[in-house]
């Protein structure tokens, strides 16, 4: 038998290009929030798949601002930066025949990338029905920057997937496992909590008002057959709050119980979820605060 192959694979691009859907669907587990929204994803996270012959650590990352200015989005670049350290591939996400100064950015960021680390992966493919304009998209970026492999996938119908995968594992390093083969992830049940709560805001929530909510878990109380959770969803001013909460509580009440069934899904226990809506002024913009709300952890 070949000898076993482990390595740390980054998943960088602009904002909503599907980076946390592609993640998801190469584990086959729902483990990263997604939304329509540019700006979902704000900490690194780990998905980790292990099979007899390898074990990828795949990281989904924020997508890459450009010149951010609240302290917030700071620490979103923050981690992608620290996602291109010591890696073994970089998958560069981009959106089939979109690219913008946005993706220039990205490829700003990846300048010190070796191109024999890098892959291209473009998402979206689903929505191409000509799929010879590719070609004259892929000379356009391939004049950017180069590349180890090109590769045109759709996350959501899981096209191409198999032979990303399968490059990826031929480029990987000879080592052993760094994580049990049952494990999948790098994050806690807490900071599950806490996204899943944070992605049906996000999907209830128009406008701006996604960007300004934060969550907290306060309590933990895992029992035999239940877990118990409190949590807390910080916002920056009263309207906020009070449009959280909705009518007669509809909104927050709507938000608690689909993502107590996400939870329950994913802990394979039921869940006793309470919330609370709390108010604190300019908190994207303060250090304190994100340390506060455990954005540095
Ligand atoms: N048609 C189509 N839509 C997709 C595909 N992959 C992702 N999407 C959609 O694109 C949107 C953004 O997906 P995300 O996975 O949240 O994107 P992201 O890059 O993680 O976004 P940020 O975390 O905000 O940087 C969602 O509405 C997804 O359903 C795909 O292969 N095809
Ligand atoms: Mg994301």
């Amino acid at each position: 038998m070949d000898e076993f192959k482990t390595g740390y694979v980054s998943i960088v691009g602009r904002p909503n290009v599907g980076k946390s859907t592609l993640l998801n669907h190469l584990i086959d587990q729902k483990l990263s929030i997604v939304s329509r929204k540019p700006q979902t994803t704000r900490w690194n996270l780990q998905g980790i798949k292990t099979s007899p012959e390898s074990q990828i650590i795949f990281i989904d990352t924020p997508g890459l601002q450009k010149q951010p200015t609240l302290a917030l989005n700071r620490h979103m670049n923050r981690e992608v930066s620290h996602s291109l350290d010591h890696i073994d591939i970089v998958l560069f996400i981009v959106e089939a025949l979109k690219w913008n100064e946005l993706d220039e950015n990205v490829v700003e960021a990846l300048k010190n990338i070796s191109s024999n680390k890098l892959f291209l992966v473009i998402n979206k493919i689903d929505k191409v029905s000509d799929k010879s304009q590719l070609l004259s998209y892929i000379e356009t970026i391939s004049g950017m920057i180069e590349f180890k492999e090109i590769i045109p996938v759709s996350a959501i119908k899981e096209n191409g997937l198999a032979d990303l995968e399968s490059l990826i594992v031929r480029d990987l390093p000879v080592a052993p496992a760094q994580f049990p083969e049952d494990q999948i992830t790098d994050r806690n049940e807490r900071f599950f909590a806490a996204e899943f709560i944070r992605e049906q805001l996000i999907s209830r929530l128009s406008d701006e008002l996604p960007y300004r909510l934060s969550i907290t878990i306060d309590e933990f109380k895992e029992d035999e057959n239940i877990i118990h959770i409190h949590a807390c969803i910080w916002v920056e001013k009263k309207g906020q709050k009070s449009i959280i909460i909705g009518k007669e509580g509809k909104v927050l009440k709507a938000v608690g119980q689909a993502a107590r069934l996400e939870l329950e899904r994913l802990y394979g226990k039921k869940i006793n979820l309470k919330t609370w809506v709390k108010v604190k002024s300019k908190w994207a913009d303060s250090e304190q605060a994100l340390k506060q709300f455990g954005y540095y952890e």
